[in-house]
């Protein structure tokens, strides 16, 4: 079975750290990539971050996943609240997923309450900052572990 996990993320997330540092932080999306790539090498993982501001090349990405991967970490950004298609496609991926958010949703905009993706997600992380990111990897290698066994 594969060790390489997508990072997937979703729109305006090439902005981390530019921008609205209160709400997302001061990490840029490249400290969380070398942040990530630290943690999976002691995981004995590998992985691919990938951002993108198109619904269509998240998906793109989520079929390629079915063959690459053994799991997905997935900040939808706001294709959260509104893609049934981002939905569709992780149905159709058969490893863990686990959906990041930086920010508290809950504590933010009722629109930001429902998320469509979480109907799929094995697990749901928000408020932990860009932290999030890590502990979705960690979630990911012990569901990926755990379907090896
Ligand atoms: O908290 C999160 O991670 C979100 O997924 C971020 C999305 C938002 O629509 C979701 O409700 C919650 C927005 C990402 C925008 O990222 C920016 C980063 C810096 C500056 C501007 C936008």
């Amino acid at each position: 079975m594969s060790n390489l996990v997508y990072i997937l993320n979703g729109p305006n997330l090439n902005l981390l750290g530019k921008r609205q540092p209160h709400i997302y932080g001061h990490e840029t999306l490249a400290d969380i990539e070398a942040d990530c790539a630290r943690l999976a090498a002691e995981l004995g993982l590998e992985i691919r971050l990938l951002q993108s501001n198109h619904e269509g090349q998240i998906i793109d990405w989520i079929h390629e996943a079915r063959t690459d991967a053994c799991g997905i970490v997935i900040n939808p950004g706001a294709f959260t609240h509104t893609s049934v298609a981002i939905l569709d496609a992780l149905n159709a991926f058969e490893g863990a997923v686990i959906e990041v958010h930086i920010s508290n949703v809950h504590k933010r905009e009722s629109f930001r309450h429902h998320s469509y993706v979480s109907l799929r997600a094995d697990g749901v992380i928000a408020g932990c900052g860009t932290q999030g990111y890590q502990f979705g990897l960690r979630r990911v290698a012990m569901l990926a572990a755990t379907a090896k066994a």
